[in-house]
């Protein structure tokens, strides 16, 4: 015996090692993240509790929370005489506060969203022992003011006089976890509300999937107009509208297909590139586009304006085409194409060196020679040019009295510019506004990103990032070159696809961050400017892990190839990307970029979309990548406590969730609780979800007294089923509501709701008055 538990031993010690060092490594790294009851991340009250002080700068609540926290308390304490409330209040206060704390999901066992969640926050083993020595009869106050059900209140009867079943109801056995430890935790708390970064300091971000299944998704802009719209251009030739919600028109803003010079090779650079609204699009009505065109057998890149179709402004009159300017490509790569308004209101064109390698044109390559526009940031004014030429040039255009030189030249020595941006400037300060800042793709050795001034030379084909290419360019005196603010060598990547800076408001750490990528590798990147130096400093980009990412809808893996990035127009950071980076393919997806560990305040970024007049069909957005949604039904290990209750009804299709949910036939008297004579409402239900949370949450449905079900929903709809539940409380039905399943009774053993015995699946007998059902997804 005493020998086999010796070999035993030796065989199992090393798993047994391994065992503990992974769960060393899962409490380092893994485990737990920073995350509130609404699944989202915590954020900075905007203005200060003062019932929950401790989470004042950083946690789940704001004033309002806090003040519905604070008449909690006010509420059970009226229980207390004034020993009572000494020795009490301030474990009371603590347990109350703690759905404030910057780990609420995790102190809730909220953090996914299937399972259920506690009803007080999972205490440390010594503060359970002290709250019970000390005051164990509050339990039951506790659990009611939690909105706990009668069956807790009868069961606190039978624990409190048992500390060890005391505490195994609310213990968290997790010891750097549980209250109050987490908040002592010195790893947990070092960097709280930061960005994350991983050992290498790498900067943890996650995504959200916004649209997909684009081929060659190379620009998304918006309007600037209030309708929060955005255009999505594909390299073929096709620009499309996607409204606020995420739901595209099916009618192309632009089909320019017949024109547009492309082809499916994968590295093509002729296609559709870029497209710009006029700044005061609502009066002006026009829109200017890049693209490669074949005229007479010759390549050639045209920029051209559309006017606004008068019937419809969703789409551009494909009749109105007005040719702005043309540039003869002497190769087929290195097109540049981009095209933006500045904040002058001029429009700049990014025009690349004409291809080759090298730029090997003339004497000195063309991007040195002011007399082509080749290689060049072009700066012109299209305002008012109905009559006369297509555009005219600003006065201050910086080489208007150089002979030799074209005057649309607004800076020069750039050799194929992949993606600009214009800074919005700091939102509290302006301080950046205006700045343009593009990625410059490198021949041999470099990939650089520069900020573009007036006159400026950026070097091209003298020198490639900091170094020289051309050494008898580059040691010409006369170059007088402004260098890149970054270059990285071709082992990071060999394309860069410039970014923007962040100046949105859902991510407050990512204020003044210039995001950007490269398109060979697949590498997203970051530079911060120092304000006091001038010097930009540098962090690499990747995405969460599994935990560090594990909110609601987020993901963290994208497809490689970084085509563009975007803004939306409330400033919020996007980017296009493709698994196939063919025109034809369509494997493109637009990503926005999410931070994990912090955002702002509710209600503090909320946006109102001003309406949109629609004509045509609308296609709904369903997310494609990410995880797969686990099967609802079997994970959430509820069917057998629902098997009594009349319905609660679950349904999930296409990776979707449905859930639907219906209140039970017999609506009786609520019950009245003993100590607090508080009612407890038979069918009442609740949302359990931040303010200003318009999209999901969970839904509680007490029956008789107890909690029947705890239903996620996790699609859009929510405001819907808010809408039926306020119903609902009053005991109405609404015939609107489409009830997909209905009389379900289930025994415990089904592994899915679909498997127990119910009316057909779309069929429902909701004749009966009071039947409401909830429905928290929507329906197709
Ligand atoms: C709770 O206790 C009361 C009285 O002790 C009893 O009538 C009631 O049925 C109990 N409720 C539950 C859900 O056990
Ligand atoms: C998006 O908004 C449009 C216009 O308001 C509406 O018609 C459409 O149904 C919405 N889509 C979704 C999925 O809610
Ligand atoms: C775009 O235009 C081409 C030809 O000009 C046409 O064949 C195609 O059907 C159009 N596509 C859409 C979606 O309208
Ligand atoms: C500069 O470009 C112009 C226009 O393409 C060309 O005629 C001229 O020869 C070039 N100059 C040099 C020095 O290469
Ligand atoms: C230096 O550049 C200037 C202007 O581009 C040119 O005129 C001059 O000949 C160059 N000098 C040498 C030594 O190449
Ligand atoms: C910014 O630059 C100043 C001056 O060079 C330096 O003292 C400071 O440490 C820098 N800050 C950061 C965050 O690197
Ligand atoms: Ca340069």
């Amino acid at each position: 015996m005493t020998l086999q538990t010796c070999n035993l031993h030796h065989a199992v010690l090393p798993h047994l090692l391994l065992l503990v060092l992974l769960l060393l490594l899962h409490v380092l790294w893994g485990c737990c993240h920073p995350q509130c009851l609404d699944y989202k991340p915590p954020f900075e009250p905007r203005q200060p509790l003062v019932f929950c002080k401790e989470y004042s700068k950083f946690g789940c609540c704001d004033l309002e929370k806090d003040e519905a926290i604070s008449v909690k308390f006010y509420t059970i304490m009226d229980n207390f005489d004034h020993s009572g409330y000494m020795t009490c209040a301030k474990y009371i206060r603590s347990i109350l506060c703690q759905e404030c704390s910057p780990y609420a999901a995790h102190l809730y066992d909220a953090e996914d969203a299937n399972t259920p969640m506690r009803m007080l926050p999972g205490m440390c083993g010594d503060y359970c022992s002290d709250y019970w020595q000390q005051c164990r009869y509050t339990l039951s106050l506790l659990l009611e003011e939690s909105g706990g059900p009668q069956q807790f209140a009868n069961m606190t009867a039978t624990i409190e006089e048992d500390r060890r079943k005391f505490c195994n109801f609310l213990e968290l056995k997790d010891k750097q976890y549980c209250y109050p430890n987490v908040l002592t935790n010195a790893a947990l708390n070092a960097n709280l509300g930061l960005v994350s970064e991983d050992p290498k300091g790498c900067l943890e971000l996650c995504l959200q999937e916004v649209a997909n299944g684009l081929r060659n998704p190379v620009a998304m802009i918006h309007a600037n107009d209030g309708t929060h719209r955005f255009f999505v251009a594909e390299q073929l030739g096709y620009v499309w509208v996607y409204l606020a919600n995420g739901s595209r028109i099916d009618r192309p803003f632009l089909n320019l297909t017949h024109a547009v010079l492309t082809s499916p090779w994968a590295g093509d650079e002729r296609g559709f590139l870029c497209i710009a609204l006029h700044p005061r699009i609502t009066t002006v009505r026009k829109a200017y586009v890049y693209y490669s065109v074949s005229v007479k057998k010759e390549e050639r890149i045209r920029i051209s304006e559309f006017t606004l179709s008068a019937h419809d402004d969703n789409q551009l009159d494909h009749s109105s085409e007005r040719t702005i300017l043309e540039v003869v490509e002497p190769a087929s790569n290195h097109n540049g194409g981009q095209l933006l308004f500045g904040h002058d209101g001029y429009l700049y064109i990014f025009i690349g060196d004409g291809g080759r390698a090298g730029d090997p044109f003339g004497k000195f390559g063309n991007s040195q020679n002011k007399s082509t526009l080749l290689g060049k940031v072009l700066r012109v004014d299209v305002d008012n040019n109905d009559d006369g030429p297509p555009y005219s040039i600003p006065s201050d255009n910086p080489f208007l009295r150089e002979k030799e030189a074209r005057p649309e030249i607004y800076a020069f020595g750039v050799r194929n510019m992949w993606r600009c941006s214009i800074d919005r400037g700091d939102p509290a300060t302006g301080r950046g506004g205006g700045r343009m800042f593009c990625g410059d793709v490198g021949q041999n050795k470099y990939e650089e990103v520069d900020l573009i001034v007036k006159g400026g030379n950026y070097g091209w084909r003298a020198k490639e990032g900091f170094s020289c290419y051309d050494r008898k360019l580059c040691h010409n005196s006369s170059l007088d070159d402004i260098l890149p603010i970054f270059a990285y060598p071709h082992k990071l990547g060999k394309s860069v696809t410039g970014g923007y800076i962040y100046r949105g408001c859902q991510m407050p750490n990512l204020n003044g961050l210039y995001i950007f990528g490269d398109f060979m590798s697949g590498r997203l990147m970051s530079l911060k400017e120092n304000v006091t130096s001038g010097e930009w400093l540098y962090n690499e980009i990747c995405m969460g892990r599994d935990q560090t990412c594990r909110f609601p809808k987020l993901i963290n893996s994208y497809y490689k190839y970084i085509i563009s990035f975007a803004e939306d127009e409330a400033g919020e950071l996007y980017f296009l990307a493709t698994g196939a980076a063919s025109a034809t393919a369509r494997a493109g997806v637009i990503y926005k970029i999410v931070d994990p560990s912090r955002r702002a305040a509710p209600g503090k970024c909320s946006v109102k979309p001003s309406p949109v007049k629609i004509k045509g069909k609308l296609i709904h957005f369903y997310p494609k990548e990410g995880k797969q949604m686990v099967n609802f039904c079997s994970t959430f290990g509820f069917v057998s406590v629902f098997s009594h209750f009349s319905f609660v009804v679950v349904l999930y299709r296409n990776m979707r969730l449905l859930a639907i949910c219906t209140l039970p036939k017999k609506r009786g008297r609520g019950h009245k609780r003993g100590r607090g004579g508080r009612r407890l409402r038979v069918g009442s239900v609740r949302l359990v979800s931040a303010d200003g949370l318009s999209d999901r949450g969970r839904v509680e449905i007490f029956i008789r007294g107890d909690k029947a079900g705890t239903v996620v929903c996790r699609q859009l709809g929510f405001t819907t089923a808010l809408a039926v539940m306020k119903r609902a409380a009053l005991g109405e039905a609404d015939r609107s509501v489409r009830i997909l399943l209905d009389d379900v009774e289930c025994e415990g053993r089904e592994r899915s709701l679909l498997e127990c015995k119910r009316a057909r699946v779309g069929k429902h007998n909701c004749s009966h008055g009071e039947d409401v059902g909830v429905i928290c997804g929507y329906s197709y």
